[in-house]
């Protein structure tokens, strides 16, 4: 199946790069790999991007499209997305019409329900800039250093700087690969981990004194984010990458949830510290999705009592 996409992609005449809504590092990072490799193997290829960036991100990729006419392309890749959904396509066209024509698909999501005629799907792997650099790297063909650098900000980012369980011997061996290749970590590491913007900490250091609640023997953190902390501080939910992690990385904790107001319901992120204690699971229970170890789903409740209830049940039965 590798093989066939990669013959897909390096023989293309026009290739549409797609992902998943409210783009994240692993998002962009497979998503602009991609591209910036085709681009030096002179395949013709454009990113779409329907949502806006996240700020950290800003200055790292600026080369995207947000409305295109489909018969411009004759291949459609979808990197990093579970779902029709997810993918973000805005209103350019449905996902009905990506299947009727020639279509193919690298996630890491388990339970990926995208059903690209031609589909690779690999839960094991850290991520799909995992994916998408060993696929790349397996052609043998010369990989600029821009495009390692936006595979390794994608492994970087969902395997939290190879600190979280997903990270296996495959994905340093693939970074090792990216990083002969000139992958900037440096830049990396200042772009989009070192550089929260002060508003954002100041807004961080009111969530923690005021909003965390930690139950279940201390093995269980959770936060409800108000809309009236965000306004404060002027804090949007769409830069909350990493901002769950204040919560998991408190001594003890096993599962942390961050949650937050959206017009179609609460927003919940689930992420565990242990193995034995997935939350992947209990997301897919909630019509949400993700991996075992991070995911989320919304709920569409009438208040923050009523999703409190639910995943204290939910998460008291799992850490039991
Ligand atoms: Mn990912």
């Amino acid at each position: 199946m590798i093989q066939q996409i990669t013959e897909k992609l390096l023989n293309a005449r026009r290739v549409l790069i797609m992902t998943h809504r409210r783009p994240d590092g692993d998002a962009l990072g497979s998503s602009f790999g991609l591209q910036s490799f085709l681009r030096h193997h002179n395949v013709a290829a454009d990113v779409m991007l329907v949502d806006p960036l996240p700020r950290r991100y800003q200055g790292f990729v600026s080369d995207f499209v947000s409305q295109v006419e489909v018969g411009d392309y004759d291949l459609f890749a979808a990197v990093d997305c579970a779902n029709g959904e997810r993918l973000g396509i805005g209103e350019n066209f449905s996902v009905d019409t990506l299947r009727d024509r020639d279509f193919v698909s690298i996630d890491h999501h388990k339970g990926n329900s995208l059903a690209a005629p031609c589909e690779w799907i690999e839960p094991a792997a850290c991520s799909a800039s995992f994916m998408v650099a060993k696929m790349l790297l397996g052609t043998g063909l010369e990989m600029p250093a821009g495009t390692a650098t936006f595979l390794m900000t994608g492994i970087m980012t969902d395997t939290g700087s190879f600190c979280f369980a997903n990270t296996d011997a495959d994905a340093f061996e693939v970074a090792a690969e990216l990083r002969k290749r000139g992958a900037d970590i440096d830049r990396i590491a200042n772009t989009v981990f070192f550089s929260k913007p002060l508003n954002q900490l100041q807004f961080e250091a009111e969530l923690v004194s005021s909003c965390f609640k930690i139950c279940c023997d201390g093995r269980f953190a959770y936060c409800f984010v108000p809309e009236s902390l965000m306004q404060k501080y002027n804090f949007d939910m769409r830069e909350d990458e990493g901002l769950i992690d204040l919560l998991r990385g408190i001594e003890g904790v096993k599962i942390a949830m961050l949650s937050h107001k959206r017009s179609d319901g609460f927003r919940i992120s689930l992420r565990s510290k242990d193995k034995d204690f997935p939350v992947g699971p209990i997301a897919r229970e909630l019509g949400g999705g993700g991996h075992d170890m991070a995911a989320g789903a919304t709920l569409d409740l009438p208040d923050f009592a009523a999703v409190e209830a639910i995943m204290l049940e939910k998460v008291s039965a799992l850490l039991k």
